[in-house]
């Protein structure tokens, strides 16, 4: 088993300076900096943010409010592939426990922390885990991770899931029920904003089996040197949609008409991303957003990404009610696994977190 280093452990040695692994390309610089001063900057310069929608409305009994929700949802699909949701039904509460959950295992030592390391090697990819440097430049990321599926309940293998804090499993558990109805919600209203029936994104996209859920919980440790590190490297999500949670510090990305635009910490709200599988479905009207992480000196940041995946032996192909002769076939059909496959061609190195990208 190769064990990386951990990148809590570096960072506690007190370094003045990163190693070489961790420093970006010259030509990945752009936009870089310490997150919380980037996303500072950006708001006395009035950069245009990444839109905020409320799904509450989607529950208005209203016609017009419920229609102005499906086409802010849509919009926001469409220009960014990125957006901020408010009123999305999870309460505060089981938030908060996910949370402190999530928080309490980071807070162990990383030594017991290790009897939780993935073995990326063998294709265990669930657990404990930092960026192994198996590629030819070496390149690392600056955070270390905990993969794991948390839904459906009978593919989850509770047996790699944190036994610390004790109730991290159920209070998981009822995080990927609740993701999986909020997953749906989203979809309604991004098929409606294209004109498809209702629940037409969630049946394609479920096939006969159901979607999969996996969590990842990012550590991205302080960094001494943030305008040289990335906490995870830009990427698109091989997802359908992916639902960001943060402990309140800034560091996501998103790149929009070749600018980086930091995301925002709005209270009470989440982030979605549009991943490539619903990107292809919907022949590309819906973008899957290209994305990274910054990290900063001063915090530790925290977040928690639920990545909602098709069963791998779904075809991805685009819906045939959105090809036309004016806007043919995008995309060539592909399974999931298939997809991610074609991805890996283009890079190097494999990853366990690579199975989300
Ligand atoms: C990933 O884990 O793939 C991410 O993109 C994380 C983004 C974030 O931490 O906000």
């Amino acid at each position: 088993v190769v064990v990386p280093a951990r990148v809590e452990s570096l960072a506690q040695n007190g370094l003045n300076a990163i190693p070489i692994e961790y420093i970006r390309p010259v030509e990945e610089r752009k936009d870089m900096g310490d997150a919380l001063e980037v996303v500072e900057a950006q708001v006395k310069e009035g950069t245009l943010p990444i839109p905020v929608v409320d799904l509450g409305d989607f529950n208005s009994e209203n016609k017009e409010i419920k229609q102005a929700c499906v086409d802010s949802v849509r919009k926001a699909a469409e220009e960014w592939g990125v957006m901020h949701i408010a009123g999305h039904g999870m309460s505060a509460e089981l938030l908060e426990k996910v949370q402190n959950v999530g928080k309490q295992f980071f807070d162990l030592p990383v030594e017991q922390k290790e009897r939780y390391a993935n073995d990326q090697a063998s294709g265990n990819i669930q657990g404990y885990g930092s960026k192994l440097s198996n590629n030819s430049s070496g390149q690392l990321e600056w955070e270390d991770y905990f993969f794991h599926l948390i839904h459906p309940e009978e593919k989850a293998d509770f047996t790699v899931w944190p036994k610390e804090p004790s109730d991290y499993i159920e209070v998981t558990k009822e995080y990927g029920k609740q993701m999986r109805t909020l997953a749906a919600k989203v979809f309604s209203i991004l098929s409606l904003g294209l004109g498809l029936d209702e629940d037409r994104f969630d049946r394609e996209l479920r096939g006969s089996e159901d979607l999969a859920l996996q969590l990842k919980i990012n550590y991205y440790p302080k960094c001494p040197q943030p305008d040289l590190a990335l906490g995870v490297e830009a990427h698109t999500d091989m997802s359908s949609l992916t639902f960001i949670n943060t402990n309140g510090v800034p560091g996501l990305q998103v790149l929009k008409d070749d600018r980086w635009i930091t995301a925002e910490c709005i209270p009470d709200t989440m982030i979605v991303h549009i991943g490539d599988s619903l990107e292809i479905l919907s022949n590309g009207r819906y973008k899957s957003v290209l994305h990274r992480a910054l990290v900063n000196k001063e915090k530790v940041r925290i977040s928690w990404a639920v990545f909602c995946e098709p069963p791998v032996k779904l075809m991805l192909r685009p819906l045939e009610e959105l090809v036309t002769e004016e806007t043919p076939a995008k995309f060539t059909p592909r399974t999931f696994s298939q997809h991610f496959e074609q991805k890996l061609l283009f890079k190097k190195d494999l990853n366990a977190s690579d199975k989300t990208k």
